[in-house]
């Protein structure tokens, strides 16, 4: 018995640090056409994708749906490029930066719990 409550605590312990340490999420390239590229973000516990990767110095249009009535979710902010927008429940909210320098844009929720981020080569 005690040996059964061991492996199912190493099991837990394993699986803790692979999902917050490890696990990085889907990694997911911004579709392009004429120069804009383009990405559909939906909002439901978190962002889905969570992590775009995008080309430097070229347009994106990130498309947030909010699937969700969460307070938690019910703003996005990018810090980065100074943009703050209110999101409504189902209604699709487009909003457009160019990432200047290749690197890491976060994309996180009004209290800053929820995270993505593009990721510009
Ligand atoms: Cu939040």
């Amino acid at each position: 018995m005690n040996l059964l409550v061991n492996s199912l605590g190493i099991v837990f312990i394993v699986w803790v640090v692979w999902y917050f340490w490890l696990w990085k999420g889907e990694s997911v390239q911004a579709t392009n056409q004429s120069g804009v590229q383009e990405i559909d973000i939906t909002v439901q516990g978190g962002y889905r994708p969570a992590e775009i990767v995008v080309q430097v110095g070229q347009r994106v249009r990130l498309n947030f749906t909010r699937r969700e009535s969460s307070a938690c979710s019910e703003e996005i902010v990018l810090p980065d490029f100074g943009l703050r927008s209110h999101l409504p429940q189902n209604q699709t909210v487009t909003l457009e930066v160019t990432p200047g320098q290749p690197g890491e844009y976060e994309f996180v929720c009004g209290m800053n719990m929820l995270k993505g981020k593009l990721i510009a080569r």
